[in-house]
């Protein structure tokens, strides 16, 4: 497992440096698709035409080769220990502050181009180079594992679950649980496939749902926060939204497969912290887990 030195600071300067992960090929293959110049010009697709759907087919070229062996022929409960101790063990926490720089001027602009997504409108934010440029272009960090439900500690600045958002939207969508929307009370606008918005589902649970093609990012993020955290538990960690959330995350899990973005994004990740999202990597493990089993009272 590679050890990485701690960030002095995350400038232009130290980035680059920390792409250069032994084992790993650089995050920029294969090169990004062109910008299109029609009216989606400032919109970042997550769902490229690169997914891969023929994940057994190939092995994983950007993971070291043997990070997962503990893993491998687990399945259930045992998969999900497996894992924890694979995310857990060369994970590096650079504190809160160095994460959100590291995010805002590495691991989420993977062209360099000082542009920045927020993940909930897909709107790109320019001159964004670190948390404080971040926040004068409107952008903040979401937790998508809210802080109030125990990102804190460690899990607070873990990139995995971090994404850059508009700074309203991420205040209205709060420690709500991720749900689908039936009965609309807010929304950052745009098309349909474009916005997010807050609501009630059929169920009468007041949640958010984000657009499409991010609810499977959003979905594996949490699957891994579970995995991460839930048994060397952050302070005010409950399972109360993930209660609420499973089955849809689930779905989405299924629904918006991991693509070469979330892949690089991984990679980028890792590179920082040390770890891996084993559910971007393997997205077959999240049925292997059986985390339809899963005892959450
Ligand atoms: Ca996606």
């Amino acid at each position: 497992m590679t050890t990485l030195a701690p960030l002095p600071s995350v400038s232009q300067a130290v980035l680059p440096a920390l792409r250069a992960v032994p084992g790993l090929p650089a995050a920029s293959s294969p090169a990004p698709p062109a910008p299109s110049k029609g009216p989606s010009h400032n919109r970042r697709d997550w769902q490229t035409p690169f997914v891969r759907r023929d994940w057994q087919a190939h092995p994983r070229a950007e993971t070291p080769g043997n990070y997962y062996a503990a893993a491998q022929g687990k399945e259930g409960a045992a998969l999900i220990t497996a894992l924890r101790g694979i995310v857990t063990n060369g994970h590096v926490d650079h504190g809160y502050k160095q994460a959100r720089d590291a995010m805002f001027g590495m691991v989420d602009d993977p062209q360099k181009t000082d542009t920045v997504a927020d993940v909930y409108s897909g709107e790109l934010k320019t001159n964004v180079s670190d948390r404080k440029s971040a926040f004068q272009r409107g952008l903040n960090a979401e937790h998508t594992w809210p802080q109030s439900r125990g990102a804190q500690g460690v899990a607070q600045g873990d990139l995995h679950q971090l994404m850059p958002s508009d700074i309203n939207t991420n205040s209205k969508r709060g420690h709500h649980p991720f749900g689908e929307v039936e009965q609309v009370e807010w929304s950052n606008g745009g098309s349909d496939d474009a916005h997010s918005k807050l609501g009630t589902t059929d169920d009468g649970i007041q949640a958010f749902e984000p657009r499409a093609a991010v609810k499977g990012n959003i979905a594996r993020a949490l699957l891994y926060f579970y995995t991460r955290y839930n048994e060397d538990r952050p302070p005010a960690y409950t399972l109360g939204n993930l209660k609420q959330e499973l089955p849809t995350l689930l779905e989405w899990h299924q629904a918006d497969p991991v693509d070469n973005a979330e892949l690089e994004r991984n990679n980028a990740v890792f590179s920082v912290q040390g770890n891996r999202n084993p559910y971007v990597d393997h997205p077959e493990w999240v049925s292997a887990a059986q985390f339809d089993k899963l005892d959450l009272a």
